[in-house]
């Protein structure tokens, strides 16, 4: 909880550590509630500091004290150190020689519903130590640049906690009085302490094995309980597809003999990358065809691929301060995009991400908390797991990718490896050696690492007859953002292509240069520059930006048959979607202010018979072909206006989807009648496009309450043997005026009720629903046996969706929906501050709204400010939205 004033970090403060610790030798005697921890550090000052002074401070939070000692002499008396509420003084420690210091302490897990340093959930002990959980377990030098190797003991009732793991190899293991047990593990690898963990308790195991490039065998382990041991397969293979693709891409190879991961039911994020031993929230470990979606199932072998990927960017190789979080974190977004675009369609991964980016991360980057993928500065580094550092992060290494290209990359990823294996490095370190490998200049590049904001590209296109050419004039600006009101130019990649109005490629070559290809990237460096094409017969059309090639917003006047065009013909998958966005966004933003000047809506056609040309074309790739069909979301609608109206926004859009249902109604009908099949639920692309294509087709088709499509809804409901056709189903009839909707929820819920990552989906789906009386709902939700503010997935899925997944009610006129989010807030700050600073996000964006919302909002961030208690979490995100 949050002292009088809380500190600042800034990374120009930063100072190599006093000591260094060689060695930790931990035992643990595990219980519920007063689990005894004795910590042996190995310790000696660090010779490249230059700092004065015989004392070593450690640092440690809601521990219990019992012992401390100093080379095994008698124990220091408490003349000899202090303690503070976050650390431990020791006055004075050798100086000249190895030292080894002993501390013994005590913690209670139970009590630990932050779900930070190590905690019970379902019955199990686990921990969770980045950022700086590590100190919640004991005294210790708790910063990723103090890398020791740790020694591991466990010590529990064999009855209570069948099972104890921690990092690396299990060395030793044996029996003890009063039916305890004891196993003890070593990591060979020295590590920071966030990479740190420890699971216990009654669980099971599915197994496999890998055998590495170099021949190695490895044995792979996911740790479940019992009831969820039919729901590993997925994930066991996609550990598997993970190693044998950072062999294959980045030639990497795993370096221990065991892979184990743990799926816990209670847990603050995604997954945690522990070294040798990852901990996994369930909701990205288990899956089977009738409790998880076909985006579940991605979404699964996305994050296990990352998790798997950070054992070398991150764990060999680790960040140096937590201002470098984007180091690891950017690069291996990066990497485990790719990897889901090789193992799903590249096409279909690259939209999900720019979509998130676009949609999300932008709001974050002109909102009051944006700040550089590479902070200056922080209150709590825990509030810095944002969409920006990782999204953005990873948009910044692509582009690094694509300014070399793919061979090029992989020389610096080498070099990285190679040069700093087993060091704790920097942004700057990363870059440095995609430079000297390459012998390229990245110095302006570096730029995007320290500003803040997106880019904004205005572009003019001239065409000149006589001379045959076209010249595209660039010029970038960017909006200023907290601390940083002037903005330098950037160097930013856009790629582009020309196409000649028959459809076929024109091609591009830059005047002065004797290179013709059909795509060019440019290197756009200035504030305003140009780039001639020249041998241009005709004025082609332009397709700029193509797989979205830079994290910026372009401005560029196209009309509405020129989108049209593009949807038909541009060859960059990426770009046709867009223009297809495009399209129904213009459309979209005129109706809306149709809405709001209280004229009639009416549709242009040409959105009609693009729509018509994009359904009647054959495809290969129907995941693709779904997404040309899906509008853009409400929430991306909203990122676009000056002033956010979310109910002109919704009836616009409902209009829109309406009336292409009507009027494209054969269409749908057909595609959804061929596509609909009995499926049990592979997970192959066949049947994910099948499903995917299937199941917008129901939800245009909802739109026209039509008695015979509600009926199919219905069924498709009831007989569903997969859980992504079921809650697809589900979802039209939630989200429509449809007969049936009470009872099918109660039926769902009786299905599946003891299945918590489905009665996620139940929670979620409700709280996000348009229909009027949801906020009724949400409400009564919160008092529902199943709820528990507790459970962060519950959080999320409830209270979560409702503020962030549904702004047509949240975002209600008399201020409810305000005052129920700071409601709980307020509740969740003292049981989890890391969960109550997440779920304050959609608060902070209150200046996009009108100005009596505007008020309301303030006024809740004004009463979560007075909140007794106050956490550093929930004061940074709500002072600096307030600011
Ligand atoms: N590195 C962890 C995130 C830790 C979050 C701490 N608040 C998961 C990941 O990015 O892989
Ligand atoms: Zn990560």
């Amino acid at each position: 909880m949050r002292d009088a004033n809380p500190q600042t970090i800034y990374l120009k403060d930063y100072t190599v550590p006093e000591y260094l610790i060689d060695s930790v030798e931990l035992n643990f005697t595990l219980d519920d509630e007063n689990t005894q921890v004795i910590s042996r550090l190995t310790m000696r000052r660090n010779p490249a500091s230059q700092s004065v002074g015989k004392s070593l401070t450690l640092s440690g939070e809601n521990l219990k004290l019992l012992r401390v000692n100093l080379n095994d002499g008698d124990d220091l008396t408490a003349v000899d150190y202090q303690q503070t509420a976050d650390s431990l003084v020791i006055n004075e420690v050798p100086q000249d020689q190895r030292f080894v210091l002993t501390i013994e302490n005590q913690i209670n897990p139970k009590a630990n519903t932050a779900l930070e340093g190590l905690y019970l959930s379902n019955g199990m002990l686990c921990t969770q130590c980045e950022a700086e959980g590590f100190r919640k377990i004991t005294y210790y030098l708790d910063r990723p640049d103090v890398m020791a190797r740790f020694r591991t003991t466990i010590i529990a009732d064999k009855n209570r906690y069948p099972v104890l793991l921690s990092n690396g190899n299990k060395i030793g293991h044996g029996e003890l009085s009063e039916n305890r047990h004891w196993v003890t593990w070593e990591d060979p690898f020295d590590k920071p302490c966030y990479l740190f963990a420890l699971v216990a308790g009654q669980l099971h195991y599915v197994e496999g094995s890998f055998i590495t490039q170099s021949g190695r065998n490895i044995s792979l382990q996911i740790f479940v309980e019992p009831h969820d041991l039919d729901k590993c397969d997925h994930a066991l293979q996609s550990l598997k597809n993970a190693m044998r693709w950072d062999e294959d891409v980045y030639g990497r190879e795993y370096d221990l003999d065991l892979y184990m991961i743990v799926a816990v039911s209670h847990f603050n994020m995604g997954a945690m990358e522990n070294k040798g031993l990852n901990v996994f929230n369930t909701k990205y470990v288990l899956a089977r065809p009738d409790t998880a979606t076909d985006s579940d199932y991605e979404h699964i072998e996305g994050v296990i691929g990352h998790e798997y990927f950070h054992n070398w960017t991150g764990n060999r190789i680790t960040c140096r301060d937590w201002f470098q979080l984007s180091l690891k974190e950017g690069f291996t977004v990066f990497r485990d995009q790719e990897f889901t675009g090789d193992r799903t369609s590249k096409a279909v991964k690259r939209i999900e991400d720019v979509n998130m980016l676009r949609t999300r991360q932008f709001a974050e980057d002109a909102g009051p908390l944006a700040h550089p993928i590479r902070p200056d500065s922080y209150i709590e580094i825990n509030n810095f797991y944002t969409l920006t550092v990782y999204e953005k992060g990873a948009e910044i290494v692509r582009m690094i990718h694509t300014l070399l290209g793919t061979e090029d990359f992989r020389k610096g990823s080498d070099l990285y490896f190679q040069r700093h294996d087993g060091q704790a490095v920097t942004c700057d370190d990363f870059v440095k050696a995609m430079e000297d490998a390459n012998d390229v200049d990245l110095a302006q590049f570096r730029r995007w690492y320290s500003q803040a904001g997106t880019p904004v590209l205005k572009v003019q296109q001239h065409y000149e007859p006589t001379g045959q050419t076209l010249t595209l004039t660039i010029a970038q600006s960017c909006p200023p953002t907290p601390g940083q009101p002037i903005k330098e130019p950037l160097h930013i990649p856009v790629k582009v292509g020309l196409i000649n109005r028959d459809g076929s490629t024109a091609s591009c070559q830059l005047k002065g240069t004797d290179q013709a290809s059909d795509e060019l990237t440019l290197s756009v460096t200035e504030a305003e520059q140009s780039f001639t094409f020249e041998g241009l017969a005709q004025q082609p059309v332009v397709s700029l930006l193509r797989g979205f090639s830079a994290p910026v917003k372009l401005a560029m006047d196209y009309s509405l048959e020129e989108l049209a065009f593009l949807l038909s013909h541009d060859s960059d998958t990426f770009n046709r979607w867009e223009a297809g966005q495009q399209l129904a966004g213009a459309i979209i933003t005129g109706l809306i202010e149709d809405c709001q000047s209280g004229r009639d809506m009416r549709l242009d056609p040409i959105i009609v018979e693009a729509f018509r040309k994009v359904l009647e074309q054959p495809w290969d790739d129907l995941s693709y072909f779904s997404l040309l069909l899906d509008l853009p979301s409400e929430t991306y609608l909203a990122e676009q206006m000056q002033v956010v109206d979310v109910e002109a926004i919704h009836k616009a859009w409902e209009f829109v989807k309406r009336t292409l249902a009507q009027q494209l109604q054969p269409q749908f009908q057909a595609l959804y009648q061929t596509n609909h099949r009995d499926e049990s639920g592979q997970f192959d692309a066949g049947a994910i496009g099948r499903r995917r294509i299937k199941n917008i087709c129901l939800s245009y088709l909802s739109k026209l309450e039509n008695v015979d499509i509600q009926s199919w809804a219905e069924q498709q409901f009831k007989t569903a043997r997969n859980m992504t056709d079921q809650m697809a189903a589900l979802a039209t009839i939630v989200n429509n005026p449809h007969p049936a909707a009470k009872q099918c929820l109660v039926d769902f819920y009786q299905q599946w009720r003891d299945e918590a990552l489905v009665i996620d989906k139940w929670f979620a789906l409700q709280a996000s629903s348009p229909m009027p009386g949801t906020f009724a709902t949400v409400q009564a939700l919160m008092t529902h046996d199943a709820f528990d503010l507790k459970n962060p997935n519950r959080v999320r899925s409830l209270i979560g969706a409702f503020s962030q997944a549904n702004q047509l009610h949240f975002h209600a006129a008399n201020g409810q929906g305000y005052q129920f989010l700071a409601d709980q807030i307020i509740a969740l700050n003292t049981i989890n501050p890391q969960v109550a600073s997440r779920m304050l996000s959609a608060l902070t964006q209150w200046r996009r709204y009108d100005e009596s919302r505007q008020a309301l909002m303030r006024a809740q961030l004004e009463r979560i400010m007075g909140t007794e208690n106050i956490s550093k979490d929930v004061y940074e995100v709500a002072s600096k939205s307030l600011a």
